[in-house]
């Protein structure tokens, strides 16, 4: 009901438009050209026609801007794994894609020019500090960008244009030649015939002439709303190739990083792994916590101590996903004397955190209350993830541990129903998120209450996966867009393999001949 309504409020003039052509010829059907000639009712006939042509044409005048309005195409959305930054440039286009729609370019050149613009438009919100924005690109990586447009070109081609795989340009080419050599001939026995059916039979010929002008209207209107349509879908292609550019998407191809993941470790699935960190005071409960999520699973893990002191934890098993997981040092543990020190050692923490991971699990104790360093640090990283909005953040997720000890410290009778509170025990549970998410979350953060009663069951762990399950796939954009800004920086490694292997291309050419 809402579709038909809302169908028939943005296109009722073409529905307008195509009733005054169709009613006079049922009318006609029904009545009978010479019915209406013996009753004397064909000039009644004709002026109704004429009034219908009339409607017709003010259904295709514009009001206010109204139509424009009703019939702009939505906005199509951003590319999910885009940064904010790429969505950004993407919502800067619009207006782009909106200008194009509405009067399509009408030449190569006008062509040329709005794909300069959608570039640059691009360029500047990529790279705002760049002198030559629209050159922050290597050559690689724009052939990368054509062979990607023209592939996805000859897909749309082979799929949706008729006898596209079949009619070769030698055809097209005779097809043109031919109504070049004939194509005068046909129109001049085109209007011939129309003037002599005139002489034949004058009522019918006018009442064809009529139709033709008023279809000729209605389909003019619509082929430039297909024209328009086609136009902007064609820019908002190259607009996704532009973005994929400048943001140097097509520097590493995500096969290759695929291959070379596997052949690090040939046992693994081929993704770019998920790393999890777990931040928290000292005695929050990190450690336990990553055991209980290993604990959970029947296949041996891959443990690795890197260089800041923490543990990395390789979990995979069936029907979980594949993770890192890394347990590091407790925070509150840094006893600088001065708040200069204190702010070096924060800066510290959040250049070897802030992007190590991918999903960030806050663990915080419900028995310790004080939370000034959990809040002063966690602050610190939003504001450097803030500060890049080229790069995709990691999600945040807060559990609170120890729900066991709370009040009362007697009873422990999972599970609890933390909705409904009714037991005391609930709704100290309850008041504990609550006030970790005051102090630590943003709203749509979600905090999950754990219990690790040394050897008993861990409470709540299926809830903890549940969260991490649905930030898993934006956690997986992220792994993957991580995986390539670090493949995309300056490697000297790589420049020396690239000079060992052109010259001996050189040497193979001045010495061999090409075909060598
Ligand atoms: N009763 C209870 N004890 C817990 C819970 N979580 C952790 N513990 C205990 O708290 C102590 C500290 O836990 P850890 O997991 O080592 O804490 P951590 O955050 O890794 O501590 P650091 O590595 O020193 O920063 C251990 O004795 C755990 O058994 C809990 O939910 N309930
Ligand atoms: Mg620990």
């Amino acid at each position: 009901m809402t579709l038909g309504r809302s169908l028939l409020r943005r296109h009722w003039r073409l529905l307008v438009r195509l009733l005054a052509i169709v009613v006079p010829f049922l009318g006609l059907a029904g009545l009978g050209l010479w019915h209406l000639y013996l009753d004397d009712a064909l000039l009644i006939w004709f002026a109704a026609l004429a009034a219908l042509a009339v409607i017709a044409w003010l259904a295709t005048l514009d009001w206010s801007g109204e139509r424009a309005l009703q019939e702009a195409t939505p906005p199509t959305p951003a590319k999910p794994e885009w940064t904010p930054l790429e969505q950004q440039a993407w919502a800067d286009l619009t207006a782009d894609f909106e200008a194009i729609e509405s009067s399509p370019p009408a030449s190569i050149e006008e062509v040329r020019l709005a794909a300069m613009r959608m570039m640059e438009t691009a360029a500047r919100r990529l790279h705002p500090d760049a002198s030559v924005p629209t050159a922050r690109f290597t050559v690689p990586d724009v052939l990368r960008a054509a062979e990607r447009g023209l592939g996805d070109l000859r897909r749309q081609m082979v799929q949706r244009v008729p006898g596209a795989t079949a009619v070769r340009v030698s055809d097209l080419l005779a097809v043109h030649g031919h109504y070049r050599r004939h194509g005068g001939w046909l129109r001049g026995a085109w209007y011939l015939w129309r003037v002599a059916r005139f002489g034949m039979n004058p009522p019918q010929a006018a009442l064809q002439e009529l139709r033709g002008v008023l279809e000729g209207g209605a389909t003019s209107a619509a082929w430039q709303r297909v024209h328009g349509q086609f136009a902007r879908a064609m820019a908002e292609e190259f607009a996704r190739l532009a973005i994929d550019l400048y943001g140097r998407r097509f520097s590493v191809e995500v096969e290759q990083l695929q291959a070379e993941i596997i052949e690090a470790a040939p046992e693994a699935p081929p993704e770019v792994p998920v790393r999890v960190s777990f931040f928290g005071q000292v005695n929050a409960g990190k450690s336990s916590l990553v055991n209980a999520l290993l604990g959970e699973v029947q296949a041996p893990v891959s443990e690795r101590r890197t260089p800041a002191g923490e543990t990395e934890f390789r979990l995979q098993s069936e029907g979980r996903p594949d993770l890192v997981l890394i347990d590091t040092a407790g925070l509150g543990t840094d006893v600088s004397p001065t708040a200069e020190a204190r702010a070096a050692s924060d800066a510290r923490w959040v250049a070897a955190n802030a992007w190590a991971c991918d999903l960030v699990v806050w663990v915080a104790s419900a028995i310790q209350p004080a939370r000034e360093d959990d809040h002063r640090l966690l602050s610190a990283l939003r504001i450097e993830w803030a500060t890049h909005p080229e790069r995709r953040t990691p999600r945040v997720l807060c559990v609170v541990t120890h729900a066991d000890r709370l009040s009362p410290m007697r009873e422990w009778q999972p599970p609890y129903d933390l909705d409904g509170a009714a037991s005391g025990k609930a709704a100290s549970i309850r008041d504990a998120c609550r006030a970790v998410a005051t102090d630590l979350c943003e709203s749509d953060e979600p905090v999950v209450p754990i219990a690790m009663r040394p050897g008993t069951a861990p409470y709540n762990v299926d809830a903890l996966w549940l969260a991490i399950s649905e930030g898993l796939d934006a956690a997986r954009q992220s792994a993957l867009h991580r995986a390539l800004f670090d493949r995309t920086r300056f490697k000297w490694g790589e420049v020396a393999r690239q000079v060992g292997q052109g010259s001996r291309y050189l040497g193979k050419l001045m010495f061999k001949g090409v075909g060598a």
